[in-house]
């Protein structure tokens, strides 16, 4: 086997680093080895303070807490947390988007409705009157439906999950107990359930994990994204740029990172604006650039150019070339602000929750929205004046990126192959095997599987046995970056069947050329366009999702929301790789449940794999599970 080199971004960021004298997370990771077993394993238990108690599963000391919680409690109950931190984090954001739909239309944030679309097909679902209205009215109609969910106490099933989750999936959930009525609730209870002295059984704390993780993925990224696509459109096919080569030597650079478009958005729109200022002060232009998913929002909507993942985001700081990166929530590192620190570079934190040491703060309340993008841009005209004629070093690495995969534009395309039933060519070549099964490959860049280039060796290894690949997140930026977007990959890394279907189906509509075999679909709030275009192949053809031949990957797990993402799929019957493994394995009884019994609940299973090739070969021996079941060869 050939031996995987670090990608050769990361290289030349490094390097850099290491020249300016920089240490990086990387050597702050190796001077935290060995990290802690009990943390890993997760029998760490910090409840209560007659704790901190460890339970060495493998040792002869002490079998349960001084409580007398039992290590499988103790990594349900702290697995439940990790979810509920992930879905606090997207419950929330689309609390503020929600806020801000409210505000443009009462006239009080300078935002208007593009996604009038979006709004008319939610009415239809909803049942709200859209003949001789306003869209306006339309979309308070849908505000009012969406709002309602987070005030009540009648335990009526949640509005967002009740219309918008396929029904089969829906009659489950009910039986077992899952479905959810308001957000707020469960997550209250969830954190009340894991404190100290209540929910001491590990399977009660799985099912809430669950019933968590379906907040998760209704209110937390269906909901979010429903609004974000009626306030700012839903995404076209547009091409973009990814890697740290997208920043400009003589141009303000302004990386958006974070998660929120609300933000970027209007980032976006003054650095338009206010070019002439930037030409001004001697650049060529504003050059607005992104970072991890509010980055990917941009890409999906306007084509902006991709610059860096997760992992990547302390190191494009080293280049000196960027004028300003301003952030937003999540995934947000504090060493950003040290870093910054060192060049012309002002770090801005907009969000009142999110103050980081050192950084420079303006609060973005969407009602100041236009005031607060410019003072932010205008920051970062004064930090290009600062650092003008002085040395950058920008590794010269970019790649050509297809994005905008959103499941209204593949529809949009797969209508010009066949307008009256546009899943048909990909239902067709499913059946005839040339298409092996769907992967949904997500989440975030770790350090400790960049330089094995982890997502992007099984993603290649996945493409060459015809399975397709739809992405989002951080592992879009890395796909990206490896040139797996774009047509000319679909000839590089694709097996027979696979590479046939995708010039067929491009060249049919009209491309000149393959599809990409690596959709990007977006950000992470975005894998519930993944499950809406399961959910309308499921639909098309007759079965549950779970029954589908898809498989879902978080192959650089990270952060909390991985975790509770990753739940909704297990919810859905979609089951999931993951590595590293999730904190769980003292927990003998609930790691069994996990990768074993869960098959006979929602018919998911969790699978943790290390090694890329072995990882991709169990998804495509799974896949090759639910093709037998479907009758398929
Ligand atoms: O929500 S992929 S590191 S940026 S958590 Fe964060 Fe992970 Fe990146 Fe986006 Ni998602």
């Amino acid at each position: 086997m050939k031996p995987i080199e670090i990608p050769i971004v990361e290289k030349s960021l490094l390097a850099i680093a290491k020249s300016r004298d920089m240490g990086t997370a990387r050597d702050r990771l190796a001077a935290m080895k060995p990290q802690c077993g009990f943390g890993e394993l997760g029998t760490c238990c910090r409840t209560c303070y007659m704790g901190p108690c460890r339970i060495d599963p493998f040792g002869d000391g002490p079998k349960e807490g001084i409580c007398g919680l039992s290590a499988d409690a103790m990594v349900a109950r702290n697995l439940l947390r990790e979810t509920v931190g992930g879905t606090a984090s997207h419950v929330g954001h689309a609390r503020h988007v929600l806020l801000t739909v409210r505000d443009a239309l009462d006239g009080k944030a300078p935002y208007q409705i593009k996604g009038e679309a979006k709004a008319l097909t939610l009415a239809k679902l909803f049942g709200v009157a859209t003949e001789g209205r306003a869209a306006a009215d339309v979309v308070r109609d849908l505000l009012n439906i969406a709002l309602q969910d987070f005030g009540r106490q009648d335990e009526q099933p949640n509005n967002w999950v009740s219309k918008r989750a396929p029904a089969a999936e829906q009659e489950l959930w009910k039986r077992l107990g899952l479905m959810y009525s308001n957000p707020h609730n469960e997550i209250e209870m969830a954190m009340h359930a894991t404190s100290m002295g209540n929910d001491a059984d590990p399977v009660s704390m799985l099912m809430r994990l669950l019933k968590v993780s379906l907040v998760d993925g209704w209110t937390g990224l269906t909901l979010t994204v429903d609004f974000q696509d009626i306030l700012f459109g839903t995404p076209e096919v547009t091409v973009t740029e990814a890697a740290v080569g997208v920043l400009e030597k003589d141009s303000v650079n302004i990386a958006a990172h974070g998660h929120n478009p609300v933000l970027s958005e209007k980032i976006l729109e003054w650095a338009g604006k206010l070019d002439a200022e930037a030409v001004a002060a001697g650049a060529e232009r504003i050059n607005v650039v992104g970072v991890c998913c509010t980055g990917n929002e941009l890409s999906m909507r306007h084509g902006v150019k991709l610059a860096a993942h997760n992992s990547q985001t302390e190191l494009i700081l080293t280049t000196g070339a960027v004028d300003a990166m301003v952030v937003d929530i999540q995934c947000i590192w504090p060493q950003l602000a040290q870093v910054a620190k060192c060049f012309d570079t002002a770090f801005i934190t907009t969000d009142d929750m999110v103050r980081i040491p050192d950084a420079r703060h303006i609060g973005f309340h969407p009602e100041h929205a236009d005031e607060s993008a410019q003072e932010i841009i205008r920051a970062a005209i004064d930090s290009f004046k600062r650092r003008r004629g002085k040395p950058v070093d920008i590794p010269q690495h970019k790649t050509t990126a297809v994005a905008g995969l959103s499941v209204e534009s593949i529809v949009d395309i797969l209508s010009k192959v066949d307008a009256a039933d546009p899943l048909k060519p990909v239902i067709d070549n499913v059946a005839n095997g040339n298409i092996h099964g769907f992967a949904g490959v997500v989440g975030c860049s770790s350090i400790k599987f960049r330089d094995k280039a982890m997502t992007e060796e099984m993603v290649k290894a996945l493409l060459k046995q015809n399975v397709l690949v739809v992405t989002t997140g951080c592992t879009a930026h890395i796909c990206g970056q490896a040139g797996l977007l774009t047509g000319a990959a679909t000839d590089l890394y694709c097996g027979d069947g696979l590479k046939a279907v995708l010039t067929a189906l491009g060249n049919a509509a009209g491309l000149g050329g393959p599809l990409p075999p690596v959709w990007h679909m977006g950000a992470c709030v975005d894998n519930s366009r993944i499950v809406d275009l399961l959910g309308a192949v499921a639909g098309r053809l007759g079965v549950k999702v779970g029954q589908l031949p898809a498989v879902g990957s978080a192959p650089e797990l990270v952060q909390e929301k991985a975790i509770s993402i990753g739940g909704s799929f297990l919810a859905l019957g979609v089951s999931c790789h993951i590595a590293p493994a999730p904190r769980v394995l003292g927990g003998p009884l609930v790691t069994k449940i996990l990768t074993e019994d869960l098959q006979g609940i929602t018919g998911a299973i969790v699978h943790v794999e290390l090694e890329a090739q072995k990882a991709a070969d169990w998804m495509v021996a799974h896949i090759a599970e639910k093709r037998a079941g479907l009758g398929l060869k």
